[in-house]
């Protein structure tokens, strides 16, 4: 199926004019938080999980789209330590999304290519969620296409702490001099390691925070905010991201 470039569906963000992406030099990783889908669903006067379920449609879109243009890796923040928080029946319907995408669009990952991975306390998820993740991952190991990491139960602080008590207990049992803790040695203990880090951050919904995402991983990322809700984002939202994120490259990049 053809592509058309660029995506310029959108004209409340975008401008009408070809965008001019260099296809050539787009961001390898990029991380979203998928924020004010329940903000969404107040404004229509529906219930939060209307706005997670559309919520959930963007994410089919976007993963599509990050696919067809070459992404290597999409990390998308779909369930925080802190979500728990939230009202039992929003939290038991956020844990079946999982289940719904992977019936519905599993098969389009595969015949994508797309290695679908998580970050994240996964073992604590219900069993119904893990399951079907658990699948995806299974029959998307061999793909070398798109990354589409999943960041499930993901909190940043737990994810070092937990990197910290590794190299501790390592440290305890003599396999592991103190002198020899260093950057990629720290990297090399959280949920990440084997994915190179982001290049670019976005968050919708008018927030500007990080909310306990990749701390680490972030440090030289670019970040890129928009007022629009999740369920509202779109293939032009995002060609608009990736091309403020080369124009920013390329002034101090000198390149
Ligand atoms: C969730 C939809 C997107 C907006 C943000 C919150 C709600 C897709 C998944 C998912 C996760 C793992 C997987 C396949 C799909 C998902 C949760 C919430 C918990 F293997 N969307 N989505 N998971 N939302």
């Amino acid at each position: 199926m053809p592509i058309k470039f660029p995506f310029t569906k959108n004209k409340k963000q975008t401008s009408s004019q070809p965008l001019g992406l260099d296809f050539n030099h787009l961001p390898e990783h990029v991380a979203i938080i998928m924020d004010g889908n329940g903000r969404w669903a107040k404004n229509r006067g529906m219930p939060r999980i209307a706005g997670h379920k559309e919520g959930m449609s963007v994410v089919k879109k976007v993963v599509r789209h990050a696919s067809d243009i070459g992404l290597k890796v999409l990390t998308l923040y779909a369930f925080s330590t802190e979500n728990w928080k939230r009202p039992k029946n929003e939290v038991d319907f956020l844990m079946k999304l999982p289940v719904d995408f992977l019936n519905t669009y599993l098969p389009e990952l595969i015949e994508k290519n797309v290695q679908v991975q998580t970050i994240g306390d996964f073992e604590v998820l219900p069993q119904h969620t893990q399951k079907a993740v658990n699948e995806a991952i299974e029959r998307t190991r061999d793909n070398d296409g798109l990354v589409l990491n999943f960041a499930l139960n993901y909190g940043s602080r737990f994810e070092m702490v937990n990197a910290v008590k590794q190299i501790a207990s390592k440290v305890k049992q003599g396999e592991l001099n103190p002198e020899e803790i260093n950057e990629d040695l720290f990297s090399s203990e959280l949920y990440t390691k084997d994915l190179i880090e982001p290049d670019l951050l976005i968050r919708t919904s008018g927030e500007q925070r990080l909310s306990n995402f990749l701390l680490w991983q972030l440090a030289y990322a670019e970040f890129w905010f928009t007022e629009v809700y999740w369920p509202d984002f779109d293939e032009g939202l995002f060609e608009k991201a990736l091309y403020d994120y080369q124009n920013r490259k390329r002034r101090y990049g000198g390149v």
